[in-house]
């Protein structure tokens, strides 16, 4: 039989987990062919390149002298942390990347902890190598650190070190002599991690993963724990509650370089990919047809945030969007929850409203985009963090912040952190930067990201990962600066938004529509300000055309989805169609907006 080694790769986002996995694929198929492939991207839905993170986990598989070498690349966005922690049960081994100049990240400590909880040995990639003002040995001190502080035992503490460069193709033992290749971190995979144990018997594979296909429904991936699984097997599926169905097997697959490949039987120690099963959620327990014996299930995190989804109900309605109804709505979101695992669907007393909860930001705009992508037109509230009751006592998620900045720009970043009622606890130079931490609630970080790339003009780089619940905080004050709202429907024209730039900055153009209630724009004072920016231009001036007034208007402001997510208030609605974002107000009249604010105040 051959020989088999399943590893993951895990670090913080953006340590160059997946660039390292395709040099691999890239490498040892140039090994074995003898040719060239050009190069091999991982990261392969459209969203993932765009924003060059990794979102879903992906297994991979190379042969390497004779091995064959199961990898599994994981996410190192903080949203994505469970998932990371879930497929790490495949694994035997990881690979901890930290990135030769930055050091251990709060998502670094988070899933060496999970790793080494779990019992798994590490192989430290300092990666970045080639990077300037790194500083591999102080780097490798840290990580060491905290290796120990996470409690590691012994022999995990015994972990080797290769240094690299995954953008250039390389590790090697010495950083400052780069090899040609990664044979030497291959060599080092085959020699230290333990070949999966084997254990005969009846069969059991603990579904850890998913995969979704239009043609085979949803495919259970895990990995072969005890004996053997075939096509066309009559199989029980274990259910968490401890419930049993029998089924049949339809077609079972193995990982081979970046795809799959039909196996008659797939044996003990392997990751596999199995079709036919119907009705499966992670955790369950594929076993043997007529002794089933279940194996401890694994829990798939619970979400952090929440947010209303809604029809689009502005005077745009239907404009821009191919799907616009609640039941289209309705439907795309019950279909998400197919293969999105950590995601939860609550139905409201509006059949025009859903209640979806994730993991966070990033996770819900994601699917906010696909969704925008696919055409669909919605609108969504403000995202809200769960916050739980302990004995009578209400408790909220807070979190590590981390952020690195140049020294001249760190008191603007701790003014504020502390105003969303972070609290300071490291402060030290890294570098020519100073590294802060702090301790913030969840909802403090909401908007603060924004905030603090516009105080420091891009120079920082910030991370969070929850920490733990607690008492709540108290109040924390919500957008610093008002809005500035439209006050009929209308176009926009260069005449008056050049009038009304004292006021504040626009995100809208000249000659786009708008509607009553809408932001516009940012004003400079804290309230909002409602605003006509859809005057003609007076006709005392003969040039009329407006081109003058056009070259001094200054240059709108566009948000992200996310920019916008993290922007609007509790009385405001993101509207997003696949051609537009817009902000606005719930209650677009003037009036209705002021009687309800004062009725939510009496409250
Ligand atoms: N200078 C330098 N840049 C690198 C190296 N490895 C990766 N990068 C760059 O770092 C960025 C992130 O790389 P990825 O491989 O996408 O990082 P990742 O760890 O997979 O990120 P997530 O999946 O989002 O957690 C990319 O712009 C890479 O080109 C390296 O060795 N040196
Ligand atoms: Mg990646």
């Amino acid at each position: 039989m051959q020989s088999i080694r399943n590893i993951a790769i895990i670090a913080h986002v953006d340590h160059g987990k997946t660039t390292l996995v395709d040099k691999i694929l890239h490498q040892t198929q140039i090994f074995r062919d003898n040719e060239k492939t050009g190069d091999l991207i991982l990261d392969n839905n459209d969203l993932e390149r765009e924003r060059g993170i990794t979102i879903i986990a992906k297994n991979i598989s190379v042969n390497y002298k004779g091995t064959k070498i199961n990898i599994i690349d994981t996410p190192g966005h903080a949203d994505f942390g469970g998932e990371v922690e879930r497929v790490m049960n495949m694994a035997d081994g990881v690979i901890l990347l930290v990135d030769a100049f930055e050091g251990p990240m709060p998502q670094t400590r988070f899933v060496l902890s999970k790793a080494l909880e779990m019992g798994k040995k590490a192989v430290l990639v300092i990666n970045k190598v080639d990077k300037e003002n790194c500083r591999p040995e102080e780097v490798h001190e840290k990580v060491f650190d905290l290796f120990f502080h996470l409690g590691a035992t012994e022999e995990q503490l015994g972990f080797p070190t290769v240094y690299g460069s995954s953008k250039h193709g390389w590790m090697g033992h010495d950083y400052k002599n780069p090899t040609t290749d990664v044979i030497p971190l291959l060599d080092l995979i085959i020699e230290y991690f333990p070949e999966p144990p084997i254990y005969e018997g009846t069969p059991q594979m603990l579904i850890t993963s998913l995969d979704f296909s239009t043609y085979v429904g949803r495919i259970a991936i895990g990995r072969i724990s005890r004996g053997s699984l075939k096509e066309n097997q009559p199989v029980s599926l274990v259910k968490r509650d401890g419930t049993i169905k029998k089924m049949r097997i339809k077609e079972v697959f193995v990982f081979e370089g970046l795809g799959r490949r039909k196996a008659e039987e797939i044996t003990c120690g392997d990751l596999c990919a199995i079709t036919g099963i119907e009705d499966f959620e992670i955790g369950d327990t594929i076993a043997d047809f007529e002794n089933p014996e279940a194996l401890t299930p694994i829990s798939v995190d619970e979400p952090t945030m929440c947010m209303l989804f809604t029809i689009n109900n502005s005077p745009f309605f239907g404009k821009e969007g191919r799907f616009v109804t609640s039941r289209h709505i309705r439907d795309r979101l019950y279909k998400e929850l197919e293969k999105n695992l950590a995601m939860r669907i609550v139905d409201t007393e509006s059949p025009d409203s859903y209640l979806v909860y994730g993991r966070g930001v990033l996770h819900l705009s994601i699917l906010i985009e696909t969704m925008r992508r696919e055409g669909y037109e919605l609108q969504v509230g403000q995202p809200q963090v769960i916050t739980k009751e302990i004995d009578g006592q209400r408790y909220e998620p807070i979190e590590n912040l981390t952020v690195d900045t140049p020294e001249e720009v760190a008191g603007k970043v701790i003014e504020l952190v502390t105003q969303k009622k972070g609290e300071l606890k490291i402060m030290e130079p890294k570098g020519d930067l100073q590294h802060l931490e702090f301790e913030i609630p969840a909802r403090g970080l909401i908007g603060l990201r924004s905030n603090i790339l516009t105080a420091t003009a891009g120079r920082v780089t910030m991370a969070h990962r929850f920490k733990s619940y607690e008492p709540w905080k108290g109040v924390i004050s919500g957008r610093i600066s008002g809005v500035l709202l439209a006050k009929e429907n209308g176009i926009a024209t260069p005449y008056s938004i050049d009038r009304m730039q004292d006021r504040g900055y626009f995100f809208i153009d000249a000659t786009e529509s708008v509607y009553a209630g809408q932001v516009i724009g940012q004003h400079i004072r804290p309230d909002d300000l409602l605003i006509n920016v859809c005057e003609p231009k007076k006709l005392s001036n003969m040039r009329a055309s407006g081109s003058d007034d056009n070259v001094r208007i200054a240059p709108s402001v566009k948000f992200s989805l996310e920019e916008c997510m993290e922007y609007i208030e509790k009385d405001e609605y993101l509207e997003i169609t696949p051609k537009s974002l817009r902000m606005r107000k719930v209650y677009l009249d003037e009036n209705l907006r002021k009687r309800m604010s004062r009725k939510e105040e009496a409250i």
